[in-house]
């Protein structure tokens, strides 16, 4: 039996129309909805901290892709933590904090097999950013599809954000000769130096990418991490060395982009320089997640490691989260506090 009694409602945020470029808030609709009792082996769970990330554009659209397309006029969904607030599950009690995907809205009733439970020594915030999936994706996407090795000089956009800064900071870690990163202010390029380690930054919005990137490493780079695509992605294949990696991981500059786009236009040094370009999804490297909790997590504990948080307060601001994230309002990972 639930073991409280459940609020007989709560918000959710659903798509109402898909976005055609830029979402716009008539794209949403907050709704309140009836809260489920938990049926046998579920819990409820009322979600203290919900993530908004880029790849939630793309299941806006009606396309198939390695995500299903959210359904309109229905609840969306994303990386959660809450705490059980009832249960039918063994195993699981009232006040457990547990990581799921049942995001966007306030109270959710699921499996308790889909959900995982999370030490709560750690604030559960983390278990969606510097140890969950955007750190994850930094861990595994250097490591393990860049062939990241000590020494390698590394180049990585998005960098002020939640998977680049991470990259910067793994890559220095593990023994970067250089390490440089991509952003897009003048206060994301001064953290990335003076806060997170990176040899070097520049502000992608006051020049050509190709050019900014030859000032900071005129010799070139080993690897690079691409978070942006476009004229990020040409100016990096321009700086590979031989035998180069560059692990394309998200391409955000054209997530809004209503026309294909145009480039690399230098691929074809790609085969001179027998670079490799691999593509990467987290969800094939859930295997390393023991090695990155217990690697990143020692970093962390032992202050080697900076993380920041960009948090909008407030369930009703969710939708202005998600903008703000693809506008680049935020520094490190950007999440949704419901309050506890
Ligand atoms: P994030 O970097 O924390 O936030 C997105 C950032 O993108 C913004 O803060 C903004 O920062 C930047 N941005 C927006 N438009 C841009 C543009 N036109 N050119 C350059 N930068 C732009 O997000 P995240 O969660 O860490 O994700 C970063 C990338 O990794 C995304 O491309 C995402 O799709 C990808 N990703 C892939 C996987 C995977 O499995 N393949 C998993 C997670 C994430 P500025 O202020 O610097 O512009
Ligand atoms: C996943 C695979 C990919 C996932 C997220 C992504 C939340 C992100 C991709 C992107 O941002 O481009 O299983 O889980």
């Amino acid at each position: 039996m639930a073991e409280q009694t459940l609020p007989a409602t709560g918000r959710e945020w659903h798509l109402v129309k898909r976005p055609a470029g830029w979402p716009v808030p008539e794209d949403f609709a907050l709704v309140e909805a009836p809260v489920a009792e938990p049926g046998e082996g579920q819990i409820v769970v009322r979600n203290t901290f919900l993530s908004v990330d880029p790849y939630m554009r793309g299941r806006m659209n009606d396309v198939k892709s390695y995500a299903p397309p959210f359904a309109l006029g229905a609840v969306m969904d994303g990386g959660a933590v809450g705490r059980v607030v009832a249960s039918r599950a063994e195993g699981f009690a009232v006040g457990d904090a547990v990581l799921h995907a049942a995001g966007w809205r306030e109270y959710a009733t699921l499996d308790a097999a889909r959900t995982v439970k999370v030490d709560d020594s750690l604030p559960l915030q983390s278990y969606l950013g510097v140890l969950g999936m955007t750190g994850l994706t930094a861990y595994a996407g250097l490591l393990d599809v860049g062939g990241f090795k000590e020494g390698d000089a590394v180049f990585v956009s998005g960098a002020a954000g939640a998977v680049g800064s991470m990259v910067g900071q793994i890559a220095k870690l593990r023994g970067a000769s250089l390490v440089v990163g991509s952003a897009g202010s003048a206060e994301k390029v001064r953290k990335l130096t003076e806060e997170y380690g990176f040899d070097a930054a520049f502000n992608y919005k006051e020049g050509p990418v190709a050019e900014q990137l030859a000032k900071v490493a005129p010799d070139g780079v080993d690897v690079y991490f691409d978070n942006v695509g476009g004229d990020h992605l040409e100016a990096a294949i321009g700086a590979l060395k031989l035998h180069g990696r560059a692990v394309l991981c998200g391409a955000i500059a054209q997530y809004n982009d209503t026309t294909p786009p145009v480039g690399p236009r230098n691929l074809a040094l790609a085969i001179g320089k027998r670079l490799r370009l691999q593509g990467m999804l987290v969800s094939d490297h859930y295997g390393m997640q023991p090695q990155f909790v217990a690697e990143v997590g020692g970093w962390l504990r032992e202050g080697k490691l900076v993380h920041e948080e960009t948090v909008v307060d407030g369930f009703e601001h969710s939708v202005d989260a998600f903008l703000g994230m693809l506008k680049g309002a935020n520094t490190g990972k950007m999440l949704v506090a419901l309050g506890s």
